[in-house]
């Protein structure tokens, strides 16, 4: 029957029937972070992270403890010194006053680029009052296998914790919501750059093969396409600047140790605004995906740690580009100050 015979009250149906599957895949679909699945409840997250080298980590701690959508269980610390990591994410949760979030310590490695150290020269982790893990990978497995639900992993960082905790217990996979800030996809470090291997995946490419192909119950990551533009400036700088919240002048106190510092970088703008916030936007994906435009793209990574679009790789969930990123930071900037 040609449509335009069909009597105009069953092609509206049709049509009421098709935009409410639409509506149904997006609601179930790839704009959906894994807190809006719990409407109520917050989502208990672990972060994995290289806290203490670049600076991203430390807001991206700030930014998930002020986010009221998640419940923070755990920091487990990645690669090079991670008792020197640990020492920063706890004296950090304890000037937040959160000192109920165990500090977990992967195995350490070489150390390297310890730019916030004159920050706890004189705190140790037996100053932490909260929980101390010196095995963190176990504890990571153990906590995922006590839990009654699932998880979101919180990912900012190279990944040889989680391929370890996947090595050992291939099973937590399924219950656990990969969010991580990895990859490159068509777009590098700087406007109208070439794709590269970002740093998290470049740290260790084996680690990010393992981690890509895992059976997640889902796995959305932020790559440079969308971490790389993100840095606050003007006002929303300058008012977290010149807050006398406890937790933001540590956040500022690190900041100014790192931007004097820090090597591979010269941070001459530490007045004018924050560095890049790559590992932020990871922390956005795991309560919220409403400002960007989150794609599923098949890739597949190099051996030198390129993620490359290719249509017979692995599906992933992509935050490809931001649909409102002056909305992020204003979203951003009122959750830090706790407005
Ligand atoms: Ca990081």
């Amino acid at each position: 029957m040609p449509s335009s015979r069909i009597p105009s009250c069953v092609r509206l149906l049709r049509r009421g029937v098709l935009l409410f599957l639409a509506v149904l895949a997006m609601s179930g679909g790839l704009n959906r972070a894994p807190a809006q699945d719990m409407a109520d409840e917050p989502t208990p997250v672990v972060l994995d992270t290289d806290i203490g080298s670049d600076i991203d980590d430390t807001w991206a701690l700030a930014h998930l403890l002020r986010s009221p959508e998640l419940d923070l269980q755990m920091v487990l610390t990645a690669t090079g010194n991670t008792r020197y990591r640990g020492r920063v994410a706890a004296k950090f949760l304890a000037t937040a006053g959160r000192t109920d979030v165990p500090v977990a310590l992967g195995p350490s490695g070489e150390a390297a680029h310890e730019y916030q150290k004159p920050w706890v020269r004189d705190y140790q982790l037996d100053d932490y009052a909260g929980p101390v893990r010196e095995n963190g990978v176990s504890a990571f497995i153990e906590l995922v296998r006590a839990a009654d639900g699932p998880i979101t992993l919180i990912a900012i960082g190279p990944l040889p914790n989680v391929e370890a905790a996947l090595d050992r217990a291939p099973g937590i996979a399924s219950k656990i919501h990969f969010v991580g800030m990895q990859g490159s996809i068509d777009r590098g470090y700087g406007a109208g750059s070439d794709p590269v291997a970002e740093a998290n995946v470049k740290g260790d490419v084996d680690a990010f093969r393992t981690v890509l192909r895992a059976d997640w119950r889902s796995f959305a990551i932020a790559p440079l396409d969308t971490a790389d533009p993100v840095a606050l400036t003007g006002d929303h700088y300058q008012k977290l600047k010149r807050s006398d919240d406890p937790m933001l002048t540590a956040l500022f106190a690190n900041y100014r140790l790192w931007a004097d510092r820090v090597t591979w970088t010269e941070v001459g703008y530490f007045d004018e605004r924050s560095s890049t916030l790559f590992d932020v936007v990871a922390v956005y994906m795991a309560y919220s995906r409403e400002h960007l435009d989150v794609e599923a793209i098949p890739i597949t990574v190099t051996d030198d740690g390129i993620t490359r679009r290719d249509e017979d790789g692995i599906p992933t969930r992509i935050a490809i580009e931001w649909t409102n990123l002056d909305a992020f930071y204003g979203h951003l900037t009122r959750r830090l100050l706790s407005e």
